[in-house]
């Protein structure tokens, strides 16, 4: 057995805690090897790599632990491109605490959040887009969020990427070819054409995934829902329902909620992050204005918004600002819930007309058992919800893929001003340089030891 890899030998229980079928000790680095034989002493030399084989595992001092299948993945064809050993043990905390312990005894030593994934990315196993999308996938937790996660894993985002660094390396050496002829008139005049088809292809690429974040963004983080409204409409009973519980306080004094709550909700395949907030009113009371604030803001951020009115008390003039705002200057979709149908009284042919202006109205009696109007929500918020994440071909999915993209766009746009003021050649070089540095921290291409540690501290141990 030999290996590769010179760095330290790591290792960790790689399964969720609590009890299982099957738990997973996972050692990783130069010393695997030593670590397998410390542990299982009777493993025969001759073993297949990549073979699951029934061991007795020990501790060292010979004190049989479990019964056990392990495997042996030799330097380079493994998770973390490094000797890699697993030991696949009957699921009791005892038994993993036991094993993980004895590799610790045999030369091995704790392995941080993320340290195998950042291995497999250090030792070329897998792009930064790969490695993010190891996390994606273990968190994902409904279908779109899922498909995109792997979609990245096969390297959709990083191919795209390289592909589109490789045509700005081309303008590169055009540019920097032309340096050196830059006495020869007419050489100017043939690279600009070759130079700027390249850099206009790749800034269009770009535009299309920089436009299409947000439906990356909602796949891996859910679709922001925040629900807005006068005071005592009702929105705190309408976060309930949605959510199933009574989670936010729910009474008839005005002003009740004055921060924000924020649950997860799964409808048809996408997650929601729903937001109840503290309802819009003029206020002397500095709390409840901080969160009327703090409401405005979480709406301007919103993917989509349900604004609730109680039908009883008909708009007021704040309102009808608010609405009059979301339907003129908004194209987010927005949700009008008409609640209290259950009360007498009825809104003016003025403010009905107001709320025609939209195309999603609900009228609701949330305080019905059970509540009337909220499947028929639900069911629109998952609708809208596939629409909000829908999409064809690559996306980005996290903020600073996005910083990425924009900051390479605006070096393209440099680039492509001074090619069409003939700068000079080297000025036109250093903007394509500084495009093509944005682009390789996507995919890790370029230097990024502050971007890692941000990346893999999100992790969880053993992955
Ligand atoms: N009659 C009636 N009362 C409701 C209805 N929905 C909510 N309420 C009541 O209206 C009051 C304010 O509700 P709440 O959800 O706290 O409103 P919020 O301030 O918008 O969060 C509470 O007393 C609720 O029980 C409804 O459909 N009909
Ligand atoms: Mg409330």
């Amino acid at each position: 057995m030999s290996s590769r890899s010179s760095s330290d030998t790591i290792a960790a229980i790689a399964t969720p805690p609590g009890r299982g079928g099957v738990g997973i000790v996972r050692v990783s680095g130069g010393d695997a090897a030593s670590v397998l034989r410390a542990l299982v002493p009777k493993w025969p030399d001759d073993t297949p790599a990549h073979k699951l084989r029934l061991s007795q595992i020990r501790d060292t001092n010979g004190e049989l632990i479990d019964e056990s299948l392990a495997v042996y993945m030799p330097s380079p064809d493994s998770f973390t491109g490094e000797d890699v050993v697993e030991f696949q043990c009957h699921g009791g905390p005892i038994i993993l605490r036991r094993v993980l312990d004895a590799t610790l005894d045999a030369g091995a030593r704790v392995a941080e959040p993320g340290e195998f994934t950042r291995r497999a990315f250090l030792n070329g196993r897998l792009d930064l887009t790969q490695a993010e999308a190891v996390a994606d996938l273990v968190n994902a937790t409904t279908e779109s969020a899922h498909k995109m996660a792997l979609e990245h894993l096969h390297g959709s985002l990083g191919g795209e990427i390289e592909e589109l660094a490789e045509t700005l390396t081309e303008a590169v050496v055009l540019v920097e070819a032309a340096i050196d002829f830059s006495h020869e008139e007419h050489v100017y005049q043939i690279e600009s054409d070759e130079v700027g088809g390249r850099i206009d292809e790749v800034t269009n690429r770009l535009k299309r995934l920089r436009d299409r974040f947000d439906r990356g963004r909602r796949r891996r983080e859910g679709i922001r829902v925040v629900i807005l409204g006068p005071t005592n409409a009702g929105k705190s009973t309408l976060f309930n329902a949605l959510h199933g519980t009574d989670r936010a306080i729910v009474t008839d004094v005005a002003g009740t909620t004055r921060d924000f709550l924020e649950e997860q909700l799964h409808l048809g395949g996408v997650a929601i992050r729903l937001t109840d907030t503290a309802g819009l009113r003029d206020t002397d009371d500095r709390v409840e204005s901080l969160g009327i604030q703090r409401s405005r803001q979480l709406g301007e951020r919103a993917d989509l918004v349900m604004w609730v009115v109680d039908r009883s008390q008909g708009l007021t003039d704040e309102d009808r600002r608010d609405l009059q705002k979301l339907a003129e200057e908004d194209d987010r979709p927005t949700l009008v819930v008409v609640n209290k149908s259950d009360l007498p009284g009825e809104l003016t042919d003025q403010d009905q007309q107001l709320l025609a202006n939209f195309e999603h109205r609900f009228d609701t009696c949330l305080t019905a058992d059970p509540p009337q109007g909220v499947e028929a929500i639900a069911d629109a918020l998952a609708e809208l919800g596939a629409e909000l994440t829908a999409a064809e071909g690559v996306l980005l999915s996290r903020a600073r893929h996005l910083e990425a993209v924009v900051d390479a766009l605006d070096a393209l746009t440099r680039a492509r001003e001074g090619l069409d003021m003939q700068m000079e050649h080297e000025l036109i070089a250093i903007d394509l340089r500084d495009a093509l540095d944005a682009l390789g921290t996507i995919t890790g291409r370029v230097d990024t030891d502050d971007i890692l540690e941000r990346i893999f501290s999100e992790f969880c141990v053993g992955k």
